[in-house]
């Protein structure tokens, strides 16, 4: 009996434990951008990379929440030191339960970016394709067989605006570069949907 409510408790816990969020990142290292006033828009906290002691400091990773069941607004506010340009990352959340080899993927759709203070990013609601059919202005790593692909959405229920939106997760992102100045805030917000996993 004690066995079974041990494995019950278990697999509750395993369940509970799938984070129910997502996370910008903006990495600044080609062109050496630090930050200062780091922080999450709403539910949330952003920091820089403290446990990459190298290049951590160009790069701003975020841990924001999302509501069950609907489009939630999230985002991040940093204020470059010097004029550069950064690479902004739309991703998952990070996910390694105990006991796995390595992270599982969690994913989350985003649509309709916007950013304040910087250059705006090309196709923000993921709209545009181009000739090849690749998504226009960000990169998307092309398709693997390991269940962990970026992938364009085209469900109604699964898009905030227009008739597209992405979907990613932590080790395959959409991401692309805008330019920030010194001592200009930059808020980068996004609309994103946590589906059933
Ligand atoms: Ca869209």
């Amino acid at each position: 009996m004690k066995a079974v409510l041990l494995v019950i408790a278990a697999a509750v816990f395993a369940f509970a434990e799938v984070p129910q969020k997502t996370r910008i990142d903006v990495y600044g290292a080609g062109a050496k951008v630090e930050y200062t006033n780091i922080k999450a828009v709403g539910d949330g906290n952003a920091a820089i990379h403290g446990w990459d002691k190298v290049n951590g400091k160009y790069n701003i990773y975020s841990d924001l929440t999302v509501k069950s069941g609907e489009w939630t607004q999230v985002g991040i506010t940093f204020t470059p030191l010097m004029d550069g340009i950064v690479n902004l990352q739309l991703k998952g959340p990070y996910y390694k339960p105990e006991g796995e080899k390595s992270n599982l993927p969690v994913f989350v759709i985003y649509d309709d970016v916007t950013v304040s203070g910087a250059t705006a990013p090309a196709n923000p609601g993921f709209e545009t394709l181009n000739d090849d059919g690749k998504l226009g202005g960000w990169w998307m790593p092309d398709p693997t067989d390991d269940g962990k692909s970026v992938t364009l959405i085209t469900d109604a229920a699964m898009v905030k605006s227009g008739t597209r939106s992405v979907r990613v997760n932590h080790d395959r992102n959409v991401s692309q570069n805008i330019t920030v100045k010194a001592n200009v805030p930059v808020t980068v917000k996004a609309w994103v949907f946590f589906p059933a996993q």
